[in-house]
């Protein structure tokens, strides 16, 4: 969970026009790019060297950048979202990530993959099997991340309608201890379960000494103090309204 850089993209004015179920009303795109702002900050406070895309009107979803990409220390592998609005996105991600690896790999047809769907934990993936990520893909990943010499397995989370993603519903902390929702089995793990009522912050992220969580959630804030966590509060409101957690805004390696 060390990391030194991120990628993010801000989003567009076209943000409102992404991807959503729509149950919580459409995002203030101004709000957006403020709650954005923070977030970047945050990732520099825990002293990321932050890479900023331009925003892409093109692709309103495009500043859920996780999706479009898995860094690792030994690779990177490009993916092919499951969306296909979202398709598009990755092109900008491949230039940009060319200067930190020159090999990139792909996710090809009809492999889908959302970066959202896959989770390190200390060398192991899990990769969520999902509505946006198909088998073919999380085989395909699977490969990429054998020939780099990580183990994987697989997650099936369709039956939930309520996970997006994967890590829509999980996080891996390091040092052995996960957080995740109920519905997300991680059996013999030390696991921060969080209440339904608190679901959303599930998704939360590790970056060197803190946890990054969506702000508004006080039972997860307290659980995750109690274990000693230097805890960072982001106000998610406006990506929550289209379906976006705290991890996708950025890609940590
Ligand atoms: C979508 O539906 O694709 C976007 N509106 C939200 C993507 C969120 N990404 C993520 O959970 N990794």
């Amino acid at each position: 969970m060390s990391f030194t850089r991120a990628i993010v993209r801000p989003p567009g004015r076209s943000f409102a026009a992404g991807l959503s179920s729509g149950a919580e009303g459409p995002p203030d795109v101004d709000r957006a790019r403020e709650q954005h702002a923070t977030y970047v900050q945050a990732l520099r406070d825990c002293g990321l060297a932050v890479t900023c895309l331009e925003p892409d009107e093109a692709h309103p979803d495009a500043t859920f950048v996780e999706d479009t990409a898995i860094v690792t220390a030994r690779g990177a592998i490009l993916t092919r979202p499951g969306a296909p609005s979202r398709v598009g996105e990755v092109r900008s991600m491949a230039e940009c990530l060319r200067q930190f690896h020159a090999d990139l790999r792909v996710i090809a047809p009809p492999g889908t993959v959302d970066g959202g769907d896959i989770c390190e934990a200390d060398g192991h993936f899990l990769i969520g099997v999902s509505a946006r990520t198909n088998e073919h893909g999380a085989h395909q990943m699977a490969q990429h991340l054998g020939r780099m010499g990580y183990s994987s397995s697989m997650v099936d989370i369709r039956a939930n309608s309520a996970l997006l993603h994967l890590k829509s519903g999980v996080a891996f902390l390091g040092d052995g201890v996960w957080v995740a929702d109920g519905g997300i089995a991680l059996d013999g793990r030390d696991v921060i379960r969080v209440p339904p009522s608190e679901a959303y912050a599930a998704n939360c992220v590790r970056v060197n000494d803190a946890v990054l969580v969506a702000a508004g959630y006080p039972q997860v804030s307290a659980a995750l103090g109690s274990r000693g966590c230097r805890v960072v509060h982001l106000e998610m409101s406006e990506f929550r309204k289209m379906d976006g957690g705290l991890s996708c805004l950025s890609l940590r390696f």
